[in-house]
């Protein structure tokens, strides 16, 4: 039997590609690896600790039961913190970045930027939810205390970005910059496997995603674009589907898979959208665009933009990428006028 490769093997067989490689990376990987494996069991235990709380029990430990995005910050706060490779953390759980200030950690060249559970209202339904991760090398000498500008970084800086989508089967997506991987958890022996190399967004797709519940909030141009997408057009497979499930992670995952484009746009209610351009669009994008993809905030390059807060917002339009340029263009006609 072939036995298939492993997320750690992966790592180390390709550690080689990195450029300064010291293992540092490689470990700090395997530690984010760790934290989805705990992350997912727990996950996947939420619909009986409820029943059990529900039943006058805290849950199957007899613990108090925690916040599930709580819970995930925490798990990969420690593991992150339990490796010397991590000078600082910012995560959407803290309102300021994370400091390792030790003796150890002070001498670490990396520093992570983490959405620990996107999509955690999804939980009570039993949709799927997702961690994304963003690793950069720190601006900052080793030995000192990591500093705000450390994350500040833009997009282009990054040197390795993934997700973990808890799903129909858990699976860790990620990049150094040498294409996309994608690795599906087989719970059996709690191990991820290599189930999709080298991924490769299609040029372009018939699925569109956004929440049309803010439609009239919409600039003109995300308008015009969306009733473009719900027009007849055989040759262009027109109207295109409209999948829309509200875990970042998942819509992004599916849309990868099989073409598509995702639109979170400014509106009247979300004057810069709603995603964090840090730990949601930077990632997303350094991925999309190593699958063949584009991302941008309807104008530039994501991974261009200068960030200016921790929790910044923009808008996001990512994805297949001759979907996103004729998004553009209906952003361009309907701006000029
Ligand atoms: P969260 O980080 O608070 O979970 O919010 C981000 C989520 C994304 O997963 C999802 O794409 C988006 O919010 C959905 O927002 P909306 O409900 O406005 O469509
Ligand atoms: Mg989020």
């Amino acid at each position: 039997m072939v036995q298939p490769t492993t997320l750690g093997e992966f790592i180390v067989e390709n550690q080689k590609d990195f450029p300064f490689a010291t293992g540092d990376l490689s470990h700090l990987l395997t530690s984010i690896r760790l934290a989805a494996k705990v992350v997912n069991r727990e996950i996947n235990k939420a619909g009986l600790a409820d029943i059990l709380g529900a039943m006058g029990q805290d849950n199957i430990q007899g613990e108090a039961q925690q916040k599930l995005d709580v819970m995930a910050n925490d798990t990969f706060m420690r593991a992150l913190r339990s490796m010397g490779q991590v000078c600082g953390v910012g995560s959407e759980e803290e309102e300021h970045y994370i400091s390792f200030d030790d003796d150890i950690h002070r001498e670490a060249k990396y520093v992570v930027l983490m959405d620990p559970l996107d999509g955690s209202s999804n939980i009570d339904v039993n949709v799927s939810v997702g961690t994304i991760f963003s690793i950069y090398r720190r601006i900052t000498p080793t030995g000192t205390p990591v500093t705000l500008e450390d994350f500040l970084q833009p997009g282009d800086a990054q040197v390795a970005a993934g997700y973990v989508v808890y799903g129909s089967s858990t699976m860790l997506v990620y990049t150094t910059g040498n294409g996309v991987n994608g690795f599906t958890l087989d719970p059996s022996i709690g191990v991820f496997c290599l189930s999709h190399r080298d991924m490769q967004i299609p040029k372009s797709g018939n699925i569109y995603s956004v929440n049309e519940g803010n439609y009239v909030h919409f600039p003109q141009g995300v308008k015009e674009y969306i009733k473009y997408c719900q027009q007849f057009d055989a040759a262009s497979g027109r109207p295109y589907t409209s999948r829309y499930i509200g875990s970042l992670v998942s819509d992004f995952h599916r849309n990868l898979i099989k073409g598509g484009v995702y639109l979170y746009p400014t509106g009247t209610m979300a004057p810069n959208g709603k995603l964090r351009l840090l730990y949601e669009c930077n990632p997303l994008a350094f991925i999309v665009e190593q699958a063949g993809g584009t991302a941008t905030n309807g104008k530039q390059r994501i991974l261009e933009l200068q960030p200016s807060e921790l929790h910044e917002r923009v808008p996001f339009f990512i994805g297949s990428p001759e979907m996103v340029d004729m998004a553009h263009a209906f952003l361009r006609r309907y701006e000029e006028e």
